[in-house]
């Protein structure tokens, strides 16, 4: 069984069961105020507005028992994973691994590092640390996607021009069809968002598909009725 969703720049199909939703690095760190992106000087409300759309996302994967794969960017306690360019970049207050009002910014199990309540990973679902933007580099997602057989990737999550994009294009290039749900992602930057989804949907898809999640919700239900 196929399903075909409207989207742009041409409908997009997939396989239920060959299909799994990425959810791109929702946690505290970016969406809370004391955090990293906090600390980057960004306004964090932005983000905090998408999680009842990614919530409904991520609903709609656990009814099907479709698989759902969560990240977070997140750096080993000593910093062995981190770039020093990383560190090192801007003129932030505080850097990574320094310690802010919710631990030690972008480091493994500090309270700021975990994902958002109301998008908690539960049993069964694959969470992975990434110490890039990107969420194929240093992780063990590749052997983790083939051992589903996943072919088609579902993305949502912040933000959409860094590690959203970063990551569809990762994994554009390893060969995998990939959908952005539009409302469920965010950027501190609303200019980049449209910008991010007119370039990853431009030239018939040089990266990928973006819609509405009203439109996978739809092609699912329209689905249901002809079975
Ligand atoms: N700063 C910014 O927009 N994003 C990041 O640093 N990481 C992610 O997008 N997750």
């Amino acid at each position: 069984m196929t399903i075909s969703i409207p989207a742009r720049p041409y409908p997009f199909s997939f396989m239920p069961g060959r299909t799994a939703l990425v959810i791109i690095d929702m946690q505290r760190d970016f969406i809370e105020k004391g955090g990293f992106g906090d600390a980057l000087g960004n306004d964090v409300t932005r983000l905090a507005a998408i999680i009842p759309t990614v919530a409904d996302l991520l609903e709609l994967f656990r009814r099907k028992k479709w698989p759902v794969i969560h990240t977070r960017e997140a750096h080993l306690p000593d910093l062995s994973d981190c770039p020093p360019s990383k560190i090192a970049r801007g003129d932030a207050p505080l850097k990574i691994g320094e310690e802010g009002a919710m631990g030690r910014l972008l480091v493994r199990g500090e309270p700021g590092n975990q994902i958002v309540d109301a998008l908690k990973p539960i049993m069964g679902e694959v969470v992975i640390d990434k110490p890039g933007k990107g969420m194929f580099w240093n992780t063990d997602i590749q052997s983790i996607l083939d051992n589903k057989g996943v072919t088609h990737l579902v993305f949502a999550g912040v933000t959409t021009e860094v590690c959203v994009q970063t990551s569809m294009r990762e994994a554009n290039d390893r060969g995998y069809e990939c959908l952005l749900i539009e409302d469920a992602t965010e950027s501190y930057f609303p200019q980049f968002k449209t910008a991010a989804i007119e370039m990853i949907t431009a030239q018939g898809g040089i990266v990928g598909w973006a819609t509405p999640l009203a439109e996978l919700e739809g092609a699912i239900l329209r689905e249901l009725a002809h079975a």
